[in-house]
């Protein structure tokens, strides 16, 4: 299961934005929480109309939030161990003033944007350190420790430079020499930029300072206010689009956020229809039809024969699945076929 880590620092609201990507509300002083996110998809949408299914579902995310107490304080190590597991971190930044006082006495996101990085570099360099440590200490060096030792080395060269591990040069072997180390600066990022409410849907000129920061790293971000979005939650559908239209937004920002997340662990949606359930399934890019199969069950990986696929795009265009067939654009492929987002794929197997 590939997972999102929430970071940021306390009271930037980042339990805030995990409650609404997840829906759970974690109990107070829980050390961390994980859900699952549904990941807004406006194919779902269509797809629902045409076969009216008794059951839709969204593709999902994982999502774990971080303990809030001691983030930035000395202690950061341990906490951030609960999002080591993480493959992608949504790093949220607080850019409002609200009523609980920011903990370092004045806003400033770029300021937080690289204390966070900064916290994510030390605990970084700790691993390597510790590694380190723990073979130059052994009574006897075994011959794997040993040709550890050069490349964490370089490792924690290219950290004491403050450059994440994500820019650190390596080969295939010196990558597999560190297999089991998880890195935090090796994880892409989702900057979400907490905004006061005035400054929703405007664009303010510091903003434009972290975005180049964060596209130099080839990392995204978003600027959404939660206490906004959390509104926009209680709203029905009509009464959101009509309070979105006043704000200038055309989607709830939680919704982008978890579009991005999702795109950001390297996923893409496939989709299975029919009067029963219409449904996104979340797979890795590059996956193939048998990977597909494995996703929706392990017995239709198992019985695997073929699978019809229609991109979403044609049967959008054409109307119906005939027409689709009529003008030759579905097709029967096997196993290796590899799947492209937005394919309607209909396993055929055996067991
Ligand atoms: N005004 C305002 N308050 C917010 C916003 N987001 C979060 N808060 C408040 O800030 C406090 C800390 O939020 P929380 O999500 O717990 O932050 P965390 O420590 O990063 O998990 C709570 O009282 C939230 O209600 C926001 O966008 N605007
Ligand atoms: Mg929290």
């Amino acid at each position: 299961m590939l997972t999102c880590g929430m970071v940021g620092l306390p009271l930037s609201g980042k339990t805030t934005l995990f409650s609404l990507l997840t829906g759970y509300i974690p109990p107070e002083g829980k050390t961390s929480a994980i859900a699952m996110a549904d990941v807004p998809d406006s194919r779902v949408d269509f797809l629902e109309k045409m076969y009216k299914p008794r059951k839709t579902v969204y593709g999902q995310i994982q999502v774990t939030d971080l303990a809030g107490l001691s983030e930035g304080t000395g202690k950061t190590a341990a906490f951030l161990d609960s999002i080591r597991p993480a493959h992608a971190l949504i790093h949220v930044i607080r850019a409002f003033a609200g009523t609980f006082p920011h903990p370092l006495g004045t806003i400033d996101p770029l300021r937080d944007f690289n204390i966070v990085n900064h916290e994510l570099l030390l605990a970084d360099m700790a691993l390597v350190e510790t590694r380190l440590d723990r073979i130059k200490t052994a009574s006897k060096i075994k011959g794997s420790a040993k040709e550890q030792l050069p490349v964490l080395e370089k490792c924690l060269q290219h950290l004491l430079e403050e450059k994440p591990m994500s820019m650190l040069q390596l080969g295939e072997d010196e990558r597999q020499l560190l297999q089991g180390l998880v890195f935090f600066t090796d994880k892409p990022q989702l900057l979400v930029v907490n905004l006061s409410e005035e400054d929703v849907g405007k664009n303010p000129a510091w903003l434009s300072t972290l975005e180049a920061l964060s596209n130099e790293k080839g990392w995204r971000l978003l600027a959404l206010s939660a206490k906004i979005e959390g509104e926009i939650s209680q709203l029905t559908p009509e009464e959101q689009s009509v309070f979105m239209k006043e704000l200038n937004i055309s989607e709830p920002g939680t919704a982008l956020v978890a579009r991005e997340a999702y795109a950001l662990l390297g996923l893409i949606s496939f989709f299975t229809v029919g009067s029963d359930e219409v449904r996104a399934w979340a797979l890795k890019n590059g996956g193939t039809a048998l990977d597909a199969a494995r996703t929706i069950h392990s017995d239709l990986a198992r019985g695997f024969i073929r699978a019809d696929v229609m991109s979403y795009q044609d049967l959008k265009e054409l109307g119906s699945e005939t027409a689709v067939k009529e003008k030759g654009l579905a097709q029967l492929v096997g196993k290796d076929y590899v799947v492209r987002d937005g394919d309607i794929v209909h396993i055929r197997f055996n067991v």
